[in-house]
């Protein structure tokens, strides 16, 4: 081809010439972290993130909302929805509490159900793991499986019950009616907490089951790819830099209520609520005034301590972790009031932003 006396010879032509350039197919979706109280989801949830976002506490029932945690790496986005431990509901904030958490296996597209395996009795996973091993089949023979059953390994055995997991299935822990619509990935949490053997054999010889670590990150990688392969093909659902969908002020009312957890009795805990009532946006520095709910006179006067230095003590620690997450200077304008058995009412229990616990989403 010639063309003003320039000659061009044309290039064999590569496949790729003719195909439009097309971004990398994207995956997103929702991840609901989900199981008993006290098994570690929020700790994952904060891992997964990279930041802490949702309170932890060695005492039960920390976590009472839904809190939403966007993890956006390597062309996935998971939106990571940490729940409320599911538990029987024995109060409104609870049935609130299960509702939340309820919702949130329904909306999910992968779940993963996180089981505290350091509460399983050593034994009781000794043996499963034992008979995962061993398990009979139609092709023993009779005096094999007259071995086995003697050893309460065989399968195929409805009387031996080392044949089922030592740890109730999700629709057993949430007493679900029917299975959730979403994959469930088993996560057996707080391996760390294992003999090292045991956590090898457990590794090892049952391949389906995710060993974890929340807290030193053992594991996480593994939990990531199994999650990801689980993800629909999705443009992203939020701008890639984000790390949650929830405003400042309910990380702000959780930090003052977790750094309660951590500096009050056992029982006080449950019975306390927080509301910010003001966020002064622009001002430096940002003051924020919020109020400690209890429920009755005996409870304010231990949260406010002799000579108020319980509530100066909470509120110092508490400022410092929210300056933290907002990167400035805080002042924290804290009060305690009294709000009559409030986990006993509707009204206050939808005021203090625990959903509607009229609403019973379906199991
Ligand atoms: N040893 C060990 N402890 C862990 C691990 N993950 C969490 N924990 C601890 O277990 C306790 C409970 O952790 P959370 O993340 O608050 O548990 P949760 O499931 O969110 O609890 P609720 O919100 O109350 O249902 C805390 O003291 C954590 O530090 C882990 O992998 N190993
Ligand atoms: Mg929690």
């Amino acid at each position: 081809m010639c063309a003003g006396g320039v000659v061009f010879s044309p290039l064999p032509l590569r496949p790729s010439d003719h195909l439009p350039i097309l971004p990398a197919m994207t995956r997103a979706g929702i991840v609901t972290v989900a199981g008993k109280p006290n098994a570690g989801k929020s700790t994952l949830l904060n891992r997964l993130v990279g930041e802490k976002l949702a309170i932890t506490s060695p005492k039960a029932q920390s976590t009472r909302h839904r809190v939403v945690g966007l993890r956006t790496e390597h062309d996935t986005q998971m939106v990571v929805l940490d729940t409320p431990g599911l538990l029987d509901p024995r109060d409104l904030l609870h049935e609130a509490m299960r509702g939340a958490s309820l919702t949130a296996l329904r909306d999910a597209d992968v779940i993963v159900y996180v089981v505290d395996v350091s509460a399983i009795p050593v034994h009781a996973l000794e043996r499963w793991v034992e008979q995962q091993g061993h398990p009979a089949s139609p092709s023993h023979s009779e005096a094999e499986r007259e071995i086995l059953r003697a050893a309460g390994l065989d399968r195929t055995d409805p009387l031996a019950d080392g044949t089922r997991a030592p740890w109730p299935t999700l629709e057993e822990a949430a007493t679900l009616e029917r299975a959730p619509r979403a994959p469930v990935l088993v996560a057996l949490n707080k391996s760390d907490a294992l003999p090292e053997l045991l956590r090898e054999r457990l590794a090892t010889a049952v391949p389906g089951v995710r060993l974890l670590s929340a807290l030193t990150g053992d594991g996480i990688d593994a939990l990531v790819t199994d999650v990801t392969e689980r993800l629909p093909e999705s443009p992203y659902l939020y701008p890639a830099d984000e790390v949650s969908t929830q405003p400042m002020r309910f990380f702000c009312a959780e930090f003052v209520r977790e750094t309660a957890m951590e500096q009050l009795g056992d029982e006080l805990p449950h019975a306390l609520a927080c509301a910010i009532e003001e966020y002064r946006e622009g001002s430096s520095p940002l003051y924020i005034r919020a109020v400690l709910y209890v429920e009755r006179e005996s409870q304010k006067a231990i949260v406010i301590g002799a000579g108020g230095q319980q509530i100066k003590k909470l509120g110092r620690v508490a400022r410092e972790k929210i300056e933290q997450f907002v990167g400035e200077p805080v002042y924290l304008d804290l009060w305690v009031k009294v709000l009559a058995n409030w986990r006993k009412k509707r009204g206050a229990v939808s005021r203090l932003g625990y959903g509607d616990p009229n609403a019973r989403p379906s199991a």
